[in-house]
């Protein structure tokens, strides 16, 4: 089974995905990681301080990996904000978070004013669960993390993989925060 972990950067991706790949026994591809080391960028955006990927290298890579593993038996987890761009999945899991709270995690993680205006705007306008939606429509869930530790977040994904819950795209609304930062 493959599933997509995307989100706007802050999200919690990383560290949802490291606990769910323990727990569920996965093979956990980290796209940030493997941009790096297989030099999968074309330049830097020196102002953001964001890597420019190549988005043909970054896919034939990932179809390169998939392909190596036997995923109708065992789970893989691509994790990134571009991941939801591969089109191979069984199931997408966007992580959301509320404006405010985004704005905290990013802070704590020593991002500039510009980078945490740019991504919680794209947070307010649901820029990753509509790009997801329209490549993998009703495999995508998103999850509002805002208020859920990290292992809990876990837990709904599990019940997700499970099938035991749904959380269609549309279920998270955070316009309301548009322009207020
Ligand atoms: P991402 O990989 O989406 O960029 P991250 O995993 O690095 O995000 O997490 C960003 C920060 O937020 C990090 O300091 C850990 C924290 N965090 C992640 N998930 C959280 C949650 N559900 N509740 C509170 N803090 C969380």
């Amino acid at each position: 089974m493959i599933i997509l972990i995307t989100g706007t950067p802050g999200v919690g991706k990383t560290t949802v995905s490291g606990l769910l790949a323990e727990k569920i026994n996965a093979y956990l591809i980290d796209i940030n990681k493997l941009v790096d080391e297989k030099h999968l960028y074309t330049g830097i955006d020196e102002e953001k301080g964001y890597k420019i990927v190549n988005l043909d290298d970054l896919f034939n890579e990932l179809d390169h990996i998939v392909g190596e593993i036997d995923y109708l038996n065992e789970y893989i987890l691509i994790e990134g904000h571009l991941s939801h761009l591969f089109e191979k999945s069984d199931l997408v899991i966007v992580l959301r978070a509320n404006p405010d709270m985004l704005q905290g995690r990013m802070k704590t993680k020593g991002w500039n004013k510009p980078k945490i205006r740019e991504n919680i705007e794209a947070e307010a306008i649901d820029i990753c669960s509509y790009e997801a939606f329209e490549i993998h429509g009703d495999k995508v869930n998103e999850i509002d993390t805002s208020n859920v530790s990290p292992e809990e977040v876990v837990g709904l994904i599990i019940d997700v993989i499970k099938g035991d819950k749904k959380f269609p795209v549309g279920s998270v609304d955070f316009l309301e925060y548009l322009g207020k930062f």
